[in-house]
């Protein structure tokens, strides 16, 4: 049928240029027009373009309305991106996102429940249905991206991976490392990358390999190992726990592209830009100047257009999104801006502080880059 109908388009083009060169006048919709004596073909009105909303579409959304609370994967163990208290609260940079999403849904950053997965346990945790979405410093990568049947959003945080050694080690670049074992996480790009780093440079080590942080950094405190690797953001984080962060060195090295953001399951298009475009209603507070204590007075004065598209008080881009015109409000009044939520958790005044580097705004030099709200 799609087959017909494009050699149909094919025609009908054909008889379009032929009218046009011969100077007689275009077919008109429901014409009937021949070609060259032999081909009859109608002429077919235009259609308006059609979204036709696969299987699968609008799923997620429904069941996270009908649960009455949004079910996000995260880390318990990174300080500064998805870290669980003795209190049982979460917080950091990856937590806050999954706030932000629930703010769009629900007008209401509480409704989440924060589910710690591991590395290895992140991909099937939401191919099974266990989470809604993956927001836990995770790697967009080719093979993620399809094989392991996972969607990356827009990434919110780009790094690369590094290596630490204790300071007196004298350690200062992987050829010191030569002969010896390296601390590593299973489940990782990290393990992946090591191995290659290490064979492209010619340097033989062991890896030791576990399962969760707790246990690649509680070995590497022992002196199990001459170094531990993970993203750099982890190293800054994991250092911050260490009995003596000055008695720990992170290499002036990057062994990888490291992009991380949140990531979904494949098959619903509908909840894949409700995701993305949260992260873009961030960006763009940002580039804008909203912040959680400006946004109401923007909102009630606002005279650019993009700013009253994107607080809904001008058209319907949440409802477009399966959502309410004020979810970009929400997440802005209740979460915050990206650089809000950067500086509460990765800020100068955190024990993780990270510059902000390429994760600053395309305006400011950095990678951060919103498409337009229209
Ligand atoms: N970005 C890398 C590494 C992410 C990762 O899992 N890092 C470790 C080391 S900091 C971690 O978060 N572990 C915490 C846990 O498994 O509970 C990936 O996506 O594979």
């Amino acid at each position: 049928m799609r087959k017909t109908l494009s050699i149909l388009s094919v025609l009908v083009l054909f008889s379009l240029l032929l009218a046009a060169c011969g100077g007689a006048q275009p077919a008109a919709p429901g014409e009937t027009v021949t070609v060259k004596e032999t081909v009859v073909v109608t002429v077919i009105a235009p259609a308006a373009p059609a979204v036709v909303a696969p299987a699968g579409y609008g799923v997620t959304l429904e069941t996270v309305k009908t649960r009455g609370n949004l079910i996000c994967g995260v880390n318990a163990q990174v300080p500064g991106f998805g870290y669980v208290a003795a209190d049982g609260s979460f917080s950091g940079f990856d937590v806050d996102y999954c706030r932000a999403l629930a703010a769009a849904i629900f007008g209401d950053p509480s409704k989440v429940e924060f589910r710690p997965v591991t590395a290895a346990e992140r991909f099937t945790a939401l191919q099974s249905g266990e989470i809604d979405i993956l927001s836990r410093n995770t790697t967009w990568s080719l093979v993620r991206d399809t094989e392991l049947g996972t969607n990356f959003v827009h990434t919110t945080f780009y790094d690369g991976q590094g290596m630490m050694v204790p300071t007196d080690s004298g350690i200062t670049d992987l050829a010191g490392l030569e002969g010896g074992t390296v601390c590593v996480q299973t489940g990782t790009t990290t393990e992946l990358n090591l191995a290659d780093v290490m064979a492209a440079n010619g340097i033989s080590y062991t890896p030791a390999v576990f399962e969760d942080a707790d246990k690649t950094f509680a070995a590497y405190a022992e002196g199990r190992c001459d170094a531990v690797t993970t993203d750099k953001s982890g190293l800054v984080s994991r250092r911050t726990v260490l009995a003596d962060p000055a008695a720990h060195v992170i290499l002036d090295v990057t062994m990888s592209k490291e992009p991380l953001g949140p990531a979904v399951r494949h098959g619903d298009d509908q909840w894949f830009d409700i995701a993305q475009w949260t992260v873009f209603a961030m960006f763009s507070g940002e580039e804008f100047g909203i912040t959680s204590a400006n946004v109401d007075d923007i909102k009630s004065s606002a005279t650019a257009p993009e700013v009253k598209r994107l607080l809904g008080v001008e058209g319907d881009l949440g409802l477009k999104l399966g959502l309410t015109n004020d979810w970009a409000y929400n997440i802005l009044k209740l979460v915050g801006n990206y650089a809000e939520v950067y500086n509460r958790n990765l800020g100068p005044d955190t024990p993780t502080y990270i510059p902000r580097g390429y994760n600053s705004l395309y305006v400011d030099g950095g990678l951060l880059y919103a498409p337009p709200f229209r």
